[in-house]
């Protein structure tokens, strides 16, 4: 990882376009365990789960099995995201597995607080380490970015209400400009394992799965530099505690990954802002 701390293309490639390829991978054999997981917990979830994310796909959070623990506790991303742009914190993580012959996953972007006006900086406060378990293409659901989108106006923000976005997931309706094509967007074609780094402020997708296999990919979500966070958006994030229920051993190598993260008494951190602003522009 040494390597990638000199390494300033890193920083200034994710700070214009919002997301960053990086030289760090997730070993082959992890790839294979997480995506026999992915696939695991994908086969439980019930019709209802199912159509209510089916553009995007699953939303397994890792709380939910503690054979995720090595996942939240994996240093290669916190490194990372240490040497490049500043101190993370584990907010949350997902396997998002886009099932066989699955439609595009809508056009979105993750930040919930752009009702702050540090929104409207360069520096990101949510990071997301997006790791694709298998090699994806155009055809099995691959990443796509609208670069510079994070600090830049682009049509497709068009100040959705939440039940607009829960129709979105359920692709209600695909002839929305989400589910198509964006003005300026780039396929990111992965390789298994390989670690992406993304600003939950650029608007991403990804394409339709069209094939007979599942992509699935984990999403780990960090908070930089908490202590450079405004209280009206550092009070709004989820208090996150290992679930009692986890072997005590693995409560306590995860517990001290987790402190002083937040606020709130719930899983998912309170909207302040759903939507960028005039701001942007
Ligand atoms: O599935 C992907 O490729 C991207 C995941 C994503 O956009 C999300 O869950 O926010």
């Amino acid at each position: 990882m040494s390597s990638l701390a000199v390494d300033g293309a890193v920083r200034e490639n994710f700070l214009t376009r919002g997301f960053t390829r990086t030289a760090a991978f997730l070993p082959p054999h992890r790839c294979r365990e997480l995506a026999a997981m992915a696939a695991e917990h994908y086969a439980r979830l019930d019709d209802d789960d199912r159509a209510a994310r089916r553009s995007p796909g699953s939303l397994i959070s890792f709380w939910e099995d503690p054979r995720f623990a090595d996942v939240i506790a994996w240093t290669t991303p916190r490194e990372l995201i240490g040497n490049v742009l500043g101190e993370p914190s584990f907010s949350n993580g997902y396997v998002v597995s886009k099932p066989a012959r699955s439609p595009p996953t809508f056009w979105h972007q993750d930040w919930w607080g752009w009702n702050d006006a540090a929104s409207y900086h360069p520096l990101p406060h949510q990071v997301g380490a997006l790791v694709y378990l298998v090699d994806t293409s155009c055809e099995n659901g691959c990443l796509r970015v609208v670069p510079g989108s994070h600090r830049r106006r682009h049509p497709l923000h068009r100040g959705l209400d939440e039940d607009q976005v829960r129709e979105l997931r359920r692709c209600q309706d695909p002839t929305a400009p989400e589910h198509g094509i964006a003005r300026g967007e780039q396929d990111v074609i992965a390789r298994a394992g390989e670690l992406i780094l993304i600003d939950a402020r650029v608007l991403h997708a990804a394409h339709a799965n069209q094939t007979a296999r599942a992509r699935p990919a984990m999403l780990i979500w960090y908070a930089v530099d908490l202590h450079l966070w405004s209280d009206a958006l550092r009070t709004r994030l989820p208090n996150v505690r290992v679930p009692s229920t986890w072997p005590e051993e693995t409560r306590a190598r995860l517990s001290p990954l987790l402190t002083g993260v937040g606020g709130v008494d719930q899983r998912a951190p309170l909207l302040y802002g759903l939507n960028p602003d005039e701001r942007l522009t």
